[in-house]
């Protein structure tokens, strides 16, 4: 109720709206408007209060909360059931336990810092507090594993949109799982899966998003590397809930659109939104290095590097330098 309360507040921020009217809209007596309203002020948001003209909403914290998230998701599975921490070790590992427990699809694990937050390759993501929004979703598609990293360029898909959607930026994605503005890290992606042999159980996806980092929020080796999207935006911060709400709508969107039409709508846009393709790139993994001509990628998300001799390789799993 309280999310509910919040959205009418924001939508009338510019006007006095009475008790009566709140508790119309939301089917609650005057005493448990008032009640939510105590709470809303505990959690650090004003609201005014002038006799006979009724509520206005005057200062949003810049905490975030379950509820503020909630407020701006219109959305019909996607975050309906989010748990907002404020400290984790990582939000991928509370949304594996979540999804061992049988918690529903679309169920969202946020928190405002991670002690632990990890990239591919057990790699560090930095995540500090008060910066950005660190969160994890739980996905149930009925897949086969080998057709998992198609969630990853999915979510590179809805991660780039939801972005811009929210804040007028327009980033690009490189291969397979970086969102970048003026070619530098702003939202990472780790799609991790919990699978039988031949069947998905669950797929866990982490989105790391730099939002209102300055550039001494990361350390000195990433500085050249990253950024937020406050540093591609003049230094004006966004809200961190209206981005986070963005992304998820989007994701929502794109998953519903890959559940009934298949990867090939999916595909296209990431085409279309990926500077990747097209280029000579180099291609680093574990196991050796692949430089060539990106010709694309293939329907399994693998991406095709077509090298001098004229061979063409297929790239499960790299960084692109
Ligand atoms: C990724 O890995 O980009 C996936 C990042 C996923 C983070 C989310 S946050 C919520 C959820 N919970 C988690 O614990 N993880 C997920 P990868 O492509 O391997 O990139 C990792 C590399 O990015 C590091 O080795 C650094 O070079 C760089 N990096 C680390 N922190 C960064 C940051 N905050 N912004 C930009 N680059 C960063």
């Amino acid at each position: 109720m309280r999310d509910k309360l919040l959205q009418v507040l924001e939508d009338t921020a510019d006007v006095y709206v009475s008790g009566q009217e709140i508790s119309r809209l939301l089917g609650i007596s005057r005493t448990a408007v008032w009640k939510h309203m105590e709470e809303l002020r505990k959690a650090g948001y004003e609201i005014e209060a002038v006799p006979r003209k009724g509520y206005r909403l005057t200062h949003i914290p810049n905490l975030i909360s379950a509820d503020e998230i909630k407020s701006r998701l219109h959305t019909k599975t996607f975050g309906q059931k989010l748990v907002y921490k404020e400290e984790v070790t990582s939000t991928q590992e509370e949304a594996h336990k979540l999804a061992g427990k049988n918690e529903p699809e679309g169920t969202v694990v946020a928190a405002d810092k991670q002690l632990q937050g990890r990239g591919r390759l057990d790699r560090p993501w930095v995540s500090a507090s008060g910066t950005g929004l660190w969160f994890s979703i739980i996905l149930r598609p009925d897949i086969r594993p080998q057709n998992a990293p198609q969630l990853t360029l999915l979510a590179a898909v809805a991660v780039t949109e939801g972005i811009a959607n929210a804040s007028g930026l327009q980033p690009r994605i490189k291969w397979p799982n970086d969102i970048l503005l003026n070619e530098k890290k702003t939202a990472g992606i780790l799609t991790e899966m919990q699978s039988d042999p031949d069947r998905v159980q669950a797929v866990i996806i982490g989105i790391g998003l730099n939002i209102n980092h300055d550039k001494d929020h990361f350390p000195p080796e990433l500085q050249s590397k990253a950024t937020s999207l406050a540093l591609e935006n003049n230094g004006t911060a966004f809200h961190r809930a209206d981005i986070t709400a963005s992304v998820l709508r989007s994701l929502e969107y794109w998953y519903g659109t890959y559940l009934t039409g298949g990867f090939g709508a999916v595909r296209r846009r990431w085409e279309e939104l990926a500077d990747t393709i097209g280029n000579h790139v180099r291609a680093v993994s574990r196991f050796k290095t692949v430089e060539g001509y990106a010709e694309g990628i293939t329907d399994d998300g693998v991406l095709l590097i077509k090298q001098k001799d004229g061979t063409i390789e297929k790239i499960y799993s790299a960084d692109i330098d």
